[in-house]
């Protein structure tokens, strides 16, 4: 059988985004005369932390001479974050290989979309906005983002909440993540997981995974078979994913 819903993740799933959150944490930063610069590396680590103001406490945490300065200021700092990141996102960030195609396939098919994600609605609706036009968070039936849940990724609450509201068993669906975090927080929900690391995950663990590829493929660019399922196939379908879905 064919999946009832497929279930995406969105940063550095849907697209490579991690990027234009750091750029946004830090020109928020500096903005706010802040001394703090998340380069590559620091975000790496910083993105074992779910969640931009879950992130920002735990920087502070490790900054003695900054947590009085603005432990009271996460909010006002995230939100302003925000609106930084949503006019970037907005420009436009390139959905990753795979992506619009299996969304479209899923739509003309009526396997139902939704979204299961840590970071905050407004980014969610510039990302899809750039992606797919003003009409665009019609095409799924559920999103579930940010604070809706008590706990953030890789608590499996964000997973529930958007299988609830679809009123499907985590059998009859799919998830698409692309870290550790987002795969533990879709298996813990019981759900089968489709990887695709991206630029901050690559070599991450991903146990438990359905199948790890480089991207979702194009019919013109094969995906990389990485670990699981799929090494005989060169892009997702629906198709691929009830033959994989079955053999699990
Ligand atoms: C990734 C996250 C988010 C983003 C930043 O979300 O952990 O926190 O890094 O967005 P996902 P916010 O992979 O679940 O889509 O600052 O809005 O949290
Ligand atoms: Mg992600």
């Amino acid at each position: 059988m064919i999946p009832r819903a497929l279930i995406f993740d969105v940063d550095g799933t849907l697209a490579e985004t991690e990027e234009l959150h750091r750029q946004a944490f830090n020109e928020t930063f500096a903005a706010e005369l802040l001394p703090w610069v998340w380069d590559r590396a620091a975000y790496r680590r910083l993105l074992d932390v779910a969640g931009g103001k879950e992130r920002i406490a735990h920087f502070l945490a490790s900054q003695p001479e900054g947590a009085e300065r603005a432990a009271g200021r996460i909010a006002e700092l995230h939100a302003a974050k925000t609106q930084r990141y949503t006019a970037l996102a907005a420009v436009g960030a390139p959905l990753r290989p795979g992506v619009a195609r299996l969304i479209m396939e899923a739509r003309q098919a009526g396997v139902r979309l939704a979204i299961a994600t840590t970071t905050s609605l407004p980014n969610v609706e510039a990302l899809l906005g750039s992606a797919f036009g003003p009409d665009a968070m019609a095409l799924f039936d559920i999103v579930g983002a940010g604070d809706v849940v008590p706990a953030k990724k890789p608590a499996p609450d964000i997973y529930c909440y958007v299988l609830g509201r679809l009123g499907l068993p985590a059998g009859a669906c799919v998830a698409f993540e692309d870290s550790t975090n987002g795969v533990r927080a879709a298996r813990g929900a019981g759900l089968a997981t489709v990887v695709t690391p991206g630029i901050y995950t690559e070599g991450d663990d991903f146990t438990g995974a359905l199948a790890v590829l480089s991207d979702l493929g194009e019919p013109d660019a094969p995906y990389r078979h990485l670990a699981g399922a799929g090494a005989s196939d060169t892009m997702v379908t629906l198709e691929t994913l009830r033959r994989w879905m079955t053999a699990a």
